[in-house]
C-alpha cells in the first residue's frame, strides 16, 4: 500500500556492524580512562547495593566470558577487577569508580553448571534486581565469547533486557582467537540476531583484553554515553 494516506515505511535500521570510532571519540575514551579507577563496593544481595552517584556501565556475560579481563584492559590495570581460571568464583556485583566520573559493574557470570541450584536462584534474583531497577545503569555491555557465539542462556538474557527496556551492546570478546574470516563472520552473525531486539544497540563490538583489540574503541563507546547522558 502506498499513496497519499498510507503510512510512510519505517526507515530500515542501521546495518549491526562493528564501526572504528572516531579520532575525537577515541581520545576522549582515553582520557576517561587515563585517571584514577578505583575498587569502591561490592553487592552479594540487592539489600547490599550501593546508592547511586552518577552514570553505571555494567558487564554482564557468562562465567569464563572475560568480563573482569575486560573491566582490567579498559582501565589498564591489571589486577582491579580478580580474574580467575575458575568459573563462577565472582559472585558478586563489584563496583568500580573510574575518575569519579562514572562507575564499571563487574557482575556475576551466569551458566556455571557445576553451581549448586539455591545459589543459581539467588545469582539470578540480584542480577535481575539489579538491571530491572537501576536507574543510574546507562547501558549493559553483553559479553559473548567469539569462539562460540551466542547461547541459550545469552538469549534469556537478551530477552530479559528486552522485556525491561535496558539499553545493551554485545561485545565479543577474546577475538584473539580467531581468525580473521572467521571473527567478521561471527560479528555478521551476531548483527543479524540482534537486529530486531528492541533494547541492543545495533552494532557488535569485538574486543581482546589479551593484545587489546578494540579496547580503545569500548573506551570510546563508554565515554559517549557519558557525554550523552551529561546532554540531557
Ligand atoms: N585468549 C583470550 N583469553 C582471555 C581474554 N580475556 C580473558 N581471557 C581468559 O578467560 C578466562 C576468564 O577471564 P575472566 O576475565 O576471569 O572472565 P569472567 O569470569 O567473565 O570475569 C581467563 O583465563 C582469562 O585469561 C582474551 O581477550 N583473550
Ligand atoms: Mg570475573
Amino acid at each position: 500500500m502506498s499513496g497519499p494516506g498510507a503510512p510512510a515505511a519505517p526507515p530500515p535500521r542501521k546495518a549491526a556492524i562493528s564501526e572504528p570510532a572516531g579520532e575525537d571519540e577515541i581520545e576522549a575514551g582515553r582520557k576517561l580512562f587515563a585517571g584514577e579507577a578505583d575498587f569502591v563496593w561490592a553487592a552479594s544481595s540487592v539489600e547490599s547495593l550501593p546508592p547511586m552517584v552518577g552514570l553505571e556501565i555494567a558487564f554482564a556475560g557468562r562465567s569464563n566470558v572475560g568480563k573482569s579481563s575486560l573491566v582490567n584492559a579498559l582501565t589498564g590495570r591489571k589486577t582491579l577487577a580478580r580474574t580467575s581460571h575458575t568459573p563462577g568464583r565472582t559472585q558478586e556485583l563489584n563496583f568500580f569508580d573510574i575518575g569519579g566520573k562514572l562507575r564499571l559493574v563487574d557482575m556475576p557470570g551466569y551458566g556455571f553448571a557445576a553451581a549448586g541450584k539455591e545459589k543459581v536462584g539467588s545469582w539470578t534474583r540480584l542480577i535481575h534486581a539489579y538491571l530491572r531497577g537501576r536507574t543510574a545503569l546507562g547501558r549493559v555491555y553483553v559479553l559473548i565469547d567469539a569462539r562460540h557465539g551466542l547461547k541459550p542462556n545469552d538469549r534469556e538474557v537478551l530477552d530479559g533486557l528486552d522485556m525491561h527496556a535496558v539499553s545493551y551492546q554485545i561485545v565479543l570478546t577474546k577475538a584473539d582467537e580467531l581468525k580473521d574470516g572467521e571473527l567478521e563472520r561471527r560479528i555478521a552473525e551476531t548483527g543479524a540476531a540482534i537486529i530486531r531486539r528492541p533494547a541492543a544497540f545495533p552494532v557488535v563490538q569485538p574486543t581482546s583484553s589479551r593484545n587489546g583489540f578494540g579496547v580503545s574503541d569500548l573506551r570510546a563507546s563508554v565515554a559517549r554515553l557519558l557525554a550523552e547522558r551529561a546532554g540531557r
